[in-house]
């Protein structure tokens, strides 16, 4: 008999191949991956900050809050190879934020709540692609999971989906952020496999 074989391997499924890139399987579960513990802070004192702009820009949790958001339904994939489909999230599109700043920046540092980075190109967080999102399937997103909001770039592998996440510093170089420093590719684009430095 080999159902039990059978079934382990079933954790491993390919999925659709338009829907899952090269070197990743499917999970069911939502993985918690932190590098270090878990911030908590309170929402009056929480900020979301725009920085090195024509001037600096604050938004507070109810500031924030009372910008349009959307419900955004996507696929995520992690570099450690997990894939999960048809995440739902709410949050406020990157391009609202950023129309809110006059710059001319080409890249972007996103920092958070105890000290994580990570580095994007503007192309990668303006035109749709990114967001500040506060819920996750219906909920207010949870602490271990980046609550109360995180970056949310689902097209590129989700380390860039920075949780905690309390600004973006506006930059004119591409500037490697925590992982990006420490091995992983300074793009992340899951489709081309740029999983570490040199892919
Ligand atoms: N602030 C912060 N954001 C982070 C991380 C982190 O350690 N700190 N880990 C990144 C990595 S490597 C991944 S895969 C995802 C994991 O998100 P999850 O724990 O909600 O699955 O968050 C990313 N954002
Ligand atoms: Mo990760």
């Amino acid at each position: 008999m080999n159902i039990i074989s059978r079934g382990f391997r079933g954790r491993r499924q390919d999925g659709p191949p338009d829907r899952v890139p090269p070197g990743q399987y499917l999970t069911d579960d939502f993985p918690v991956l932190s590098a270090g513990p878990t911030p908590h802070t309170l929402l009056d004192e929480w900020t979301f900050d725009i920085r090195g702009g024509a001037a600096p820009m604050r938004f507070t949790w109810e500031e924030l809050q009372a910008l349009p958001s959307e419900e955004i339904t996507k696929d995520i994939h992690c570099v450690t190879k997990w894939s999960k489909l048809d995440t739902v999230w709410r949050g406020i599109s990157v391009d609202t934020l950023l129309d809110a700043v006059e710059h001319d920046a080409g890249y972007a540092v996103a920092f958070c709540d105890g000290g994580y980075t990570t580095n994007l190109p503007i192309e990668d967080l303006t035109d749709g692609k990114a967001w500040v999102a506060y819920e996750y399937d219906g909920e207010p997103l949870e602490a271990e999971h980046g609550g109360p909001a995180r970056l949310l770039v689902p097209h590129l592998y989700f380390w860039k989906s920075a949780k905690w996440v309390r600004g973006l510093a506006l930059r004119d170089e591409d500037e490697p952020g925590f992982w990006e420093q420490n091995g992983y590719h300074l793009r992340g684009d899951p489709w081309l496999e740029q999983r570490y430095w040199g892919d």
